[in-house]
């Protein structure tokens, strides 16, 4: 049996009832296949590939808070520390009710390769809560906040561990863990990002994600021919990543005409009217059955459906595996051009195949989300020379940091025969680096 075999059927056989997990590691191992072969007999001896899929450590904390009501709640808080080869962990937490350390690990995983493709020194981590902070008072929120940084400040660290946003967690959650983080630690550090801008947060990283996902994005489309202006849109999810992905391609001149949430959808024939989803979702925290007070003409719809309408591009931004098999061939029958991930692994194994198999040009998450961290980084580097760049300055990094990252995987497909295939050059460039890091380094 091959040596990528072989560590997947013990990642499956280890980490029983972890299917996102398996997931994860299946997609990028089969496509290290060509690396791998290459420098078999090395990487077999260093069990290299064993330590790449065991997390250098998980931590699995209870997490007690009191309601409004007095009624005292736990929830379960993970980090999980997965590679430190190129630099410190450095990942989101998510706060949402589906979070498992499956889902941790699966997301931790990507996270080397993602970071490893900005080219900044980061390694790779990820954390969370399966608590719920939709329909908790801010108060609430901040009692799971507090409680949920009273366990992880004993792990992490501006040099160490740096968490940051996801699911569920935005500028109200971060503000109320650095609070408590420095009034335990004593220490006024970057150990978070997306902070506010009043305490040393980053301007653009509120947008970073759905920015590069557009950067990315265009300058793929312009390797292959296509201009992204006039092209119809499809964006699932609501929440920050695909706001600034729907404000960016505005502004590119492309027309967006969906988003979700996790109970319905909105097709507004007219374009997504950015500023009414912002005072929607960032002011009122209320659903998507609002945007037809705002635009009149849009249709509301329950469930999913968004793959349904004909487009140009399509841009999943919600969650894992929110697009599957029968919905890339909605995509391929109506015309797509072109599929991005604004989410981790939104597209199941079999769409992602399919789309690639009828010519879609497929950028998957770990290289086209990689703005929203790429700009982490950036505020690390600024807290550490106690400095604020300015919008411009940042946007423009964050802008050469994308395009820089379609090159490094376009490359690296060519490199092993496999043009095109932006998969296959993604995993490759980003293993590339951690790979030669981890050796130099020893066994540990
Ligand atoms: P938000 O919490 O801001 O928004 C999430 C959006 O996705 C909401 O519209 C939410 O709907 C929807 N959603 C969440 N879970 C589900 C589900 N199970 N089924 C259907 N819809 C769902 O998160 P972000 O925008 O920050 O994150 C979106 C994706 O992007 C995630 O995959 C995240 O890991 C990834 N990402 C985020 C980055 C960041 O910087 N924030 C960086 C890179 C990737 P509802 O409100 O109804 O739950
Ligand atoms: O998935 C991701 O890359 C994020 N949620 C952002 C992580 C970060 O540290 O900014």
């Amino acid at each position: 049996m091959s040596y990528v075999d072989e560590v997947i059927e013990q990642v499956v056989k280890q980490n029983p009832a972890e299917p996102e997990f398996h997931q994860a590691v299946k997609e990028v191992l089969e496509s290290l296949r060509p690396v791998v072969e290459a420098n078999e007999e090395r990487y077999r001896r260093e069990a290299l590939l064993e330590r790449i899929v065991n997390p250098e450590r998980q931590l699995k904390f209870r997490v007690p808070w009191v309601d409004d009501k007095g009624q005292v709640h736990v929830n379960t808080g993970y980090r999980v520390q997965f590679n430190s080869a190129i630099g410190p962990y450095k990942g989101g937490l998510r706060l949402h009710p589906s979070v498992n350390l499956g889902i941790i690990k699966f997301l931790g995983f990507e996270q080397i390769f993602k970071n490893s493709l900005t080219g900044l020194p980061i390694g790779g981590g990820k954390g969370g809560s399966d608590f719920d902070p939709k329909g908790k008072s801010d108060r609430e929120v901040m009692a799971f906040c507090q409680s949920f940084m009273t366990e992880l400040c004993k792990y992490i660290g501006a040099d160490t561990d740096v968490p940051a946003g996801d699911i569920g967690t935005g500028a109200r959650e971060i503000g109320y863990m650095f609070g408590q983080y420095k009034r335990i630690r004593g220490l006024y550090e970057g150990v978070l990002t997306g902070k506010g801008l009043t305490y040393g947060g980053s301007l653009v990283r509120t947008e970073a994600t759905g920015y590069g996902l557009l950067y990315l994005t265009k300058e793929m489309l312009a390797c292959n021919g296509i201009d992204i202006a006039g092209k119809t849109v499809v964006i699932s999810g609501s929440g920050n990543v695909a706001i600034y992905a729907a404000q960016k391609a505005e502004q590119m001149g492309a027309k967006v005409v969906t988003v979700s949430d996790s109970t319905g959808w909105v097709y507004d024939p007219d374009g997504i009217d950015v500023a009414a989803l912002k005072e929607i979702k960032e002011v009122k925290r209320a659903r998507l059955t609002e945007y037809k007070n705002y635009r009149p003409n849009a249709e509301y719809h329950d469930g999913r459906g968004v793959w349904s309408v004909k487009c140009d591009i399509a841009l999943p931004c919600a969650t894992q595996n929110e697009l599957h098999l029968e919905d890339a061939k909605q995509l391929v029958a109506g015309g797509c051009l072109a599929v991005a991930e604004g989410a981790n692994m939104p597209t199941t194994l079999e769409a992602t195949e399919y789309l690639q198999a009828n010519k879609v040009l497929f950028a998957p998450g770990k290289a086209a989300n990689a703005g929203g961290v790429a700009t982490s980084a950036l505020e690390m580097t600024q807290n550490s020379e106690r400095l604020s760049w300015t919008f411009e300055e940042v946007d423009a990094k964050l802008q050469s940091i994308m395009v820089n990252i379609f090159h490094n995987l376009d490359d690296a497909a060519k490199r092993y025969g496999f043009e095109g295939n932006y998969v296959v050059g993604a995993n490759i460039a980003g293993f590339e680096k951690v790979a030669e890091a981890m050796l130099a380094q020893g066994v540990i």
